[in-house]
């Protein structure tokens, strides 16, 4: 009820909604109504009332919770299901947990932090509380294990649409998986599976978005190559709540896209956002170090090096300087 209050009120920022109209829309009491209203300004919402004219929102604290969240979002499953925790080891664990209980494609797991957020290779994710936008999707693509690795990329290009079109900020991927504002890192996206041979069962993606932290927020080994939203827009803040429903939206529209038609899109649109292709680069792998032209990814997200003496090297996991 209280996602479609918000819906109600969220929709109308600008002009009032008297309590009538809240009431038959939602059908429910106008006692009902006014303790709903009590209970957002508890939350602190600044909500105005004027009589004969009705309520208006004046102010809207930062939350990234289930109502906030839903009250924005018009996907037909991505985010139907959203459970918020205030803190937690790390979202991916409760999401594989919900995904071996069989939880519904689309289920959101989101936390306001992490005590264990955890990166590639085991890295940490630093995920302070009430800042950024730390939390994992399910979703169970009809699809072999090999095609998992698309659906990083298919992540990648929709959180950097999304970014942009929750704050009008340009942001870039960097291969594999950063997103970049201004060449600093500002998300990162981990794709973790649960499969059996030759199909998947679930996949748990998970999307660490830094949103309003200050230079302060961050340690000092991360502060030179780590951003975050605010950052990069002078200091003010954004809703948590607008910038993820922004990147759900997206995921879903490539997702439903990636289910009928295939990768072929996809990686056209994240050659197109990504920092990578084009430059010369160098790539640290596990066992050697390669440099030179970043010529593209392959249908399964390999990046294709071409080196000096015209062999193209295809690089499957690395870091990139
Ligand atoms: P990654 O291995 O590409 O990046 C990890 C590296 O990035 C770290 O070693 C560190 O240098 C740097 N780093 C750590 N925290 C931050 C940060 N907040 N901002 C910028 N740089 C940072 C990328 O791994 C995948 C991260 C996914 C995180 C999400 S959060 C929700 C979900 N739950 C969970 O435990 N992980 C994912």
């Amino acid at each position: 009820m209280r996602d479609r209050l918000l819906q109600l009120l969220t929709e109308s920022t600008n002009s009032f909604i008297s309590g009538q109209e809240i009431s038959t829309k939602l059908g429910i009491s106008r006692t009902a109504v006014w303790k709903h209203i009590e209970e957002l300004r508890k939350n602190g919402y600044e909500l105005e009332a004027v009589p004969r004219r009705g309520y208006r929102i004046t102010h809207t604290p930062d939350l990234a919770n289930a109502d906030e969240i839903k009250a924005r979002l018009h996907t037909k499953k991505m985010g139907h299901s959203i459970i918020y925790k205030k803190e937690v080891t790390s979202t991916q664990e409760v999401a594989h947990e919900l995904a071996r209980n069989g939880a519904e494609e689309g289920t959101v797991v989101v936390a306001e932090t992490q005590q264990k957020g955890k990166g590639r290779l085991n890295r940490e994710w630093h995920s302070p509380s009430g800042t950024g936008l730390w939390f994992s999707l399910i979703l169970r693509p009809d699809v072999i294990p090999q095609k998992a690795p698309q659906l990083t990329l298919l992540t990648a290009v929709a959180v950097t649409e999304g970014i942009m079109e929750a704050t009008g900020i340009q942001a870039q991927i960097k291969w594999p998986n950063d997103i970049l504002i201004d060449d600093k890192k500002t998300a990162g996206i981990l794709t973790e599976m649960q499969s059996e041979p030759d199909r998947v069962q679930a996949v748990i993606i998970g999307i660490g978005l830094n949103i309003n932290q200050q230079a302060e927020h961050f340690p000092a080994e991360l502060l030179t190559k780590a951003t975050s939203l605010a950052l990069e827009n002078d200091g003010t803040t954004f809703q948590r709540a607008d910038v993820i429903s922004a990147i759900l939206k997206r995921i879903e529209q490539w997702y439903f896209h990636f289910l009928q038609y295939g990768f072929k899109e996809i990686r056209k649109r994240w050659e197109s956002l990504a920092v990578t292709i084009g430059k010369e680069i160098t790539a640290v792998t596990m066992t050697k170090t390669v440099s030179g032209l970043a010529e593209g990814i392959t249908e399964d997200g390999v990046l294709l090096l071409k080196k000096q003496d015209g062999t193209t090297e295809y690089i499957y996991s690395a870091d990139i300087d």
